[in-house]
């Protein structure tokens, strides 16, 4: 019989397979080889082959697939804690950035920052960001709007993915806002974005998706066209920053071009929700930036359930619309602010997280799939959304090896 000297089964738990609603199995087991899931079920059912395994207890813990979190701008420099005041006393977020403020104050804080000072900042948010579970995160470029600097933020993005226990998907931003040597020239910029940079970015093998800002501050659905039609020809997957701020039809540009999520969604039209369900577009939903916000426009939920649209949820974590470090905390204010499930919420930052980042290998536990997990002190799987701030999640495991 075959010996499995380098397996691992975990045991003494309540697995969260997320393969349908919780896919919860009490007594469960889930055996590892390597990185891989290689069997799981009740322990009753364990097989003889694992007489030999490891064996490590949970002590009767909840164990859900490691977190993802599908959308972050987790590389930058400076803070915009002075905008936050100022936003506070009544200034809008839309006002600082016509001003010269938001995004564009971040840009030239990040030009001024070394990658090495980058890299440090976002490694200290991506612990933080960690200890609440996640073991895959999205990070996108945009603030550096200039050649090297947007390569500068990718760069330290990919070196976060290897020098961490976290995976990280990387994604060009490029068309976050108009850079600043292209004032009153948006269309120049957006063609500087398809043209230098695209190539640029393409030839480092720096992102793994491309992204846009589509909005009335940002750039017009014409434009983000352009963009998408060159990411096609270089076969990179596309997503969008959609009708987050007011309805321009992004939504509807990203399912015509078969984007992997539409991200926001705070102004989404039922004619919106109709092209992203037919072209399984994702919608990744942001309470964090919804908050920070102080928005009013709740996304339609209800429409994305109705016509079937999987709903992703993520930090957005940002320093300006979505200084957010905790992604159990987003799963609390997916529930307490948008009305998702508990379920819907847990499945947003597992399976659909996964999804909108076009993985299959992760986000549900299942056999073959990573061994990346997340444990938590919890007596019902609702507690995820239940509770609000501290931190429920007590283990994780990345790739098979424990993590903290
Ligand atoms: N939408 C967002 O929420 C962030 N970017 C975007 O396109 C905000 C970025 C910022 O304010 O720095
Ligand atoms: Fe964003």
């Amino acid at each position: 019989m075959a010996q499995h000297q380098s397996t691992t089964v975990w045991k003494d738990v309540t697995l969260l397979t997320m393969t349908e609603g919780y896919g919860l199995i009490r007594d469960g087991a889930i055996a590892v080889e390597g990185s891989r899931i290689v069997w799981l079920g009740e322990m009753r059912n364990l097989p003889a082959a694992y007489d030999n395994a490891e064996i490590v207890s949970c002590a009767g813990r909840f164990l859900s697939p490691g977190l993802i979190d599908c959308h972050t701008h987790l590389v930058y420099g400076g803070s915009r804690v002075a905008e936050f005041e100022k936003r506070l006393s009544g200034m809008s977020y839309q006002d600082i950035a016509r001003e010269g403020g938001g995004i564009l104050a971040t840009v030239r804080a990040t030009r001024d920052t070394d990658e090495n000072m980058l890299y440090f900042s976002a490694q200290k948010r991506l612990a933080q960001l960690q200890k609440g579970g996640v073991t895959t995160i999205e990070i996108k470029s945009g603030y550096g709007l200039d050649l090297e600097n947007e390569l500068k933020m990718l760069r330290v993005a990919r070196k976060l993915g290897k020098s961490s226990s976290v995976d990280v998907i990387t994604t060009f931003l490029g068309a976050h806002a108009v850079a600043p040597e292209f004032k009153g020239d948006s269309d120049g910029y957006m063609d500087y974005v398809c043209t230098d940079m695209l190539t640029a970015v393409m030839r480092e093998n720096l992102a793994d998706a491309v992204d846009a800002f589509c909005e009335d501050i940002a750039f017009s659905t014409d434009q983000v066209e352009i963009l998408f039609t060159k990411a096609r020809e270089l076969g990179l997957p596309v997503k969008l920053h959609a009708e987050q701020l007011n309805d321009s039809g992004g939504a509807k540009l990203a399912a015509e071009y078969q984007a992997l999520s539409a991200d926001h969604l705070e102004h989404l039209t039922e004619e919106g929700v109709k092209y992203m369900a037919a072209s399984g577009t994702v919608a990744v939903l942001l309470p964090g930036a919804f908050y920070s916000l102080r928005d009013e426009n709740l996304p339609p939920v209800e429409l994305l359930r109705k016509y079937d649209v999987p709903m992703a949820v993520a930090s957005d974590s940002n320093p300006g619309s979505s200084p957010v470090l905790s992604l159990p905390l987003m799963i609390n204010m997916a529930s307490t602010l948008f009305g998702l499930t508990p379920i819907e919420a847990l499945i947003g930052v597992t399976r659909n997280a996964a999804r909108a980042l076009g993985l299959h290998d992760r986000g549900v536990l299942e056999v073959g799939n990573l061994a990346d997990f997340a444990l938590w002190d919890i007596s019902h799987p609702a507690e995820l959304s239940y509770q609000l701030g501290g931190n429920l999640c007590v283990g994780a495991v990345k790739d098979g090896k424990i993590i903290f």
